[in-house]
């Protein structure tokens, strides 16, 4: 029962920083996507992706990845992913 306690905590250590480094991934594909675009998807998607950016600044990985998703979906861009 301790091993599989281990393991978990193993599992979550690890799984945060590779977490953390996917949303910057993810907003920047999504800001290049947009980048000198004002069309409303567009613009949309970049506010999402703001938000994605906060909500990576606050820790909240699983959240931002979320948004960017969103944000992605607004504009129709399939994400590319580690
Ligand atoms: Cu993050």
């Amino acid at each position: 029962m301790k091993k599989v306690l281990m393991a978990l905590v193993m599992v979550a250590v690890t799984a945060g920083p590779a977490l953390a480094f996917q949303c910057p991934l993810l907003i920047k594909q999504i800001e290049d996507a947009t980048a000198g675009k004002s069309d409303a998807d567009s613009a949309k998607a970049k506010e999402l992706a703001a938000e994605a950016k906060s909500l990576h600044a606050a820790g909240k990985h699983a959240e931002s990845i979320a948004k960017a998703e969103d944000a992605a979906k607004a504009i129709k861009l399939a994400l590319k992913k580690k």
